[in-house]
């Protein structure tokens, strides 16, 4: 009788640890896209791209600001975006969705150029989601304990 309730107590334990863990998990999910909306700002100085290579992730955007006194361009190599034509002053925000490197350049001063990584490492959706699977596993660990116990 004293070894089937200590039995059940340390399943209890797993499944209280695992319910944790599953809240933990849940808690952050709905955090993820907001810590991946991002931007990052490039300043456009002296002709040239001050920060001339710049690493988000997924979803971030990158924000050029024209800092010069006469119109730059911000265009892609490869035609990836609709080029920015940045006047004295403005400022031009384009989204990456997806992972790659994107080079660019100024189309009015070819020798100013640029580069864009954005790199597929989605580290807080995958440990998130880890929690969720972990808390999951460990609760139906402990379940199959009671069970096996009644039996
Ligand atoms: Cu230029």
């Amino acid at each position: 009788m004293a070894y089937r309730s200590r039995a059940q107590g340390i399943a209890g334990m797993i499944g209280m640890v695992g319910l944790l863990v599953l809240i933990v998990g849940s808690l952050a999910l709905p955090f993820v896209p907001i810590a991946r909306a991002a931007i990052t700002d490039v300043s456009i100085s002296n002709f040239a791209f001050v920060q001339s290579s710049v690493t988000i992730s997924p979803g971030d955007s990158v924000r050029w600001t024209n800092n010069d006194g006469v119109t730059h361009t911000v265009t892609s190599n490869t035609g990836a975006w609709t080029p920015l034509t940045l006047a004295a002053g403005e400022s031009g925000t384009i989204p990456f969705a997806n992972a790659g490197t994107y080079a660019y350049h100024c189309s009015i001063h070819p020798s100013m150029t640029g580069t864009v990584v954005v790199t597929a490492t989605g580290v807080p959706e995958f440990s998130s989601g880890l929690f969720v699977v972990v808390g999951l596993l460990t609760m139906m660990v402990a379940l199959m304990f009671v069970r096996r116990r009644r039996a």
